[in-house]
C-alpha cells in the first residue's frame, strides 16, 4: 500500500533541459547526460522522475493543433505525438538503467484521463507499487483521452503535482534551464511563501496558460503541501542532497 512506501522525491527534468529546443525530436545529448550522473549519484530512498517535451512533445502537439485544452479526435495524430513523447522517454529510462538506476516507464496515456471539466483522473497504483518494490518510476508530458475533446496534452507539471499530492512527497524539484524564480532585477529568489513575494516580478497569473508561465507554476507550486524547488542543472545534485537549491516554494 501506498503507506508503506517513503514519501518519495518527485523530480521534474524539463524539456528544454534533455532536448535541444529548436530542433525537432532532438536529446541534449550532454544536459541528459548530466542529470543521469547526478541521479545516479544521489543517495534517494524513493524517487520518482517526470521529464516534459522538449522538441519531442511540443511541436508534434502544435502540427495536431492539441494543447491542454484544445483536442482531437484523428487517432494517427494523437500516436504521434505519444510516440514521440514514448521515444524521449525510452532515452531517458535506457540511460538511467545504463547508469545502474533501476527506471521503469509509466506512459500516461495509459494511465491516466480528463473528464469533461478537464478535470484529471490518474490513478497511481502502478507509480506506488514500482516505489514500493524500489524501482524508480519515469513519467512524462504525454496525451490523454479527454471526455469531449477526444485526446488533449497533459503536461510534466501537471503530473507533478499529481504525484506530491497523492503519494504525499517529501520534497518536488522543477529543474529547468533558469536557476530560479527572478525577481524583477533577475535575481534569484531565495524563497517563496506566498504568490505577493513573487508578483512585482511574474504579473498576474494567464488563466488560459496551464502547461507553461511561472506564474501559473508559482500559484500551483504554493498549494503543493510539499517544499518545491525550481532550480538550474548545475544545482540538480544539491538538489538531491537534500540541500535548498534555487528557489523554495513553500506554501
Ligand atoms: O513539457 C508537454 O509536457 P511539458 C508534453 O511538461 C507534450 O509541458 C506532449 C507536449
Amino acid at each position: 500500500s501506498p503507506d508503506a512506501t517513503p514519501s518519495p522525491v518527485v523530480l521534474k527534468l524539463g524539456g528544454s533541459v534533455v532536448t535541444e529546443k529548436e530542433s525537432p525530436e532532438t536529446l541534449d545529448e550532454d544536459a541528459l547526460d548530466a542529470a543521469v550522473a547526478a541521479v545516479a549519484d544521489a543517495e534517494v530512498e524513493s524517487l520518482v522522475v517526470v521529464h516534459g517535451g522538449g522538441s519531442f512533445g511540443h511541436h508534434n502537439a502544435e502540427k495536431h493543433g492539441v494543447s491542454s485544452a484544445a483536442g482531437t479526435r484523428d487517432a494517427r495524430g494523437i500516436y504521434e505525438i505519444h510516440d514521440a513523447m514514448r521515444r524521449l522517454n525510452d532515452a531517458v529510462v535506457g540511460r538511467l538503467q545504463d547508469a545502474g538506476v533501476p527506471a521503469l516507464p509509466v506512459h500516461p496515456l495509459s494511465v491516466g484521463a480528463r473528464d469533461g471539466d478537464a478535470a484529471l483522473s490518474f490513478p497511481l497504483d502502478s507509480t506506488a507499487a514500482m516505489l514500493g518494490e524500489g524501482f524508480v518510476p519515469v513519467l512524462h508530458g504525454d496525451v490523454l483521452a479527454h471526455a469531449g475533446e477526444g485526446a488533449t496534452v497533459v503536461s510534466g507539471d501537471e503530473l507533478v503535482t499529481r504525484l506530491a499530492r497523492g503519494l504525499s512527497a517529501d520534497r518536488v524539484g522543477l529543474c529547468s534551464t533558469v536557476p530560479g524564480v527572478y525577481d524583477e532585477n533577475e535575481e534569484v529568489i531565495p524563497e517563496i511563501t506566498a504568490f505577493s513575494d513573487a508578483a512585482d516580478a511574474l504579473g498576474e497569473s494567464d488563466a488560459t496558460d496551464v502547461t507553461g508561465g511561472m506564474a501559473a507554476k508559482v500559484h500551483a507550486l504554493l498549494e503543493l503541501g510539499a517544499p518545491a524547488h525550481v532550480f538550474g542543472p548545475d544545482s540538480l545534485s544539491a538538489f538531491l542532497a537534500g540541500e535548498d537549491a534555487g528557489t523554495v516554494i513553500r506554501g
